[in-house]
């Protein structure tokens, strides 16, 4: 039956608009987001391990969705009510009239209340991004309508991630140390050759970017002085920053938990944009200390990386 058909898929249309409100969408986080990287059937952001990222989850989960949410359910109730007052049938004979001053002044004055009520969270988390952490300055975190109650440690180590073609190069700048980024595999074996169980396809890379937990990494982003504009995002560390030519861009990130974090160049940069990933492994300090005197020492990254702990 045609009809029945309609109705079900109706059915189904308004089981996954209930699904975009804030409560179900909280749900739904639960069991079903990895660590580090996106998940088959994923539904959510990447789990947060920075204060920045705390901040984007927060606004998003929070202010943003409820906003859509209502926003959408307000537009839905007034189609209906359109639909079923104002049809040919229910309404043979329309109303001539045009312009009425009152709901015209309403619905330019309403949507502008709604975006300055959304700017004003999403500046303080912009300006948190922008602003390099000096042991004083206090940041959102979870909570994006505070005055700033998260303390942030100043930098301690300085990275500069420099986009190649199509590649990533990491340099500790006061270790004075530089690695290559890869993908793992190529495309004669279609990105599968090396990768171990549990890497993640087209985002692990042969040499991760190794920095301390709970510390916080200047992290400066530019790309290859011939090169072209790429960006260098890590969704659980709520980064995405453009690396261009010729030009030194700067965020920070200070993650609170160990692991590998992938991310993937942000800019369609040319033929192998999609298979720059980038992967930051984060190990205790201990670990990382003696990653870094045996890369100063040797400035051999794989020897280095081999005083870590296996994968
Ligand atoms: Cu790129």
């Amino acid at each position: 039956m045609v009809t029945g058909q309609f109705f079900r898929k109706m059915g189904a249309s308004a089981a996954a608009a209930l699904a975009l409100l804030p409560a179900m969408a909280s749900a739904q986080e639960i069991g079903a987001v990895g660590r580090g990287h996106p998940e088959p059937g994923q539904f959510h952001l990447q789990e947060s391990v920075t204060p920045i990222m705390d901040s984007i989850v927060a606004f998003h989960d929070g202010i943003l969705m409820w906003t859509i949410s209502l926003i959408v359910l307000f537009v839905l109730a007034l189609l209906v009510i359109i639909m079923v007052r104002f049809n040919a049938k229910a309404n043979p004979v329309p109303a001539r009239f045009t312009h009425n001053t009152l709901i015209e002044v309403i619905w330019t004055v309403v949507p502008i209340l709604v975006l300055v009520v959304i700017a004003i969270p999403s500046f303080g988390v912009l300006s948190d991004q922008m602003t390099m952490p000096d042991g004083e300055r206090k940041y959102l975190g979870a909570n994006v309508f505070s005055m700033g109650e998260v303390d942030v440690p100043a930098p301690t180590l300085t990275v500069k991630a420099s986009g190649e073609q199509w590649y990533w190069n990491y340099e500790y700048v006061d270790q004075g140390v530089a690695f290559d980024s890869n993908i793992l595999g190529s495309v004669a074996t279609n990105y599968h050759q090396d990768i171990k169980p549990g890497q993640p396809r087209l985002l692990a890379v042969d040499n991760e970017l190794v920095v301390p937990v709970d510390t916080t990494v200047q992290l400066q982003i530019t790309s290859s002085p011939s090169g072209v504009i790429h960006a260098f995002a890590v969704p659980s560390f709520g980064i995405k920053v453009d690396a261009v030519p010729g030009r030194l861009n700067e965020t920070w990130f200070n993650a609170r938990q160990t692991g590998i974090y992938y991310g993937q160049c942000s800019e369609l940069c040319g033929k192998d944009h999609a298979y720059m990933p980038i992967a930051v492994r984060v190990v205790t300090a201990e670990e990382f200390e003696a990653f870094i005197t045996a890369f100063a020492e040797n400035r051999d990254y794989a020897a280095a990386a081999a005083v870590l702990p296996a994968l």
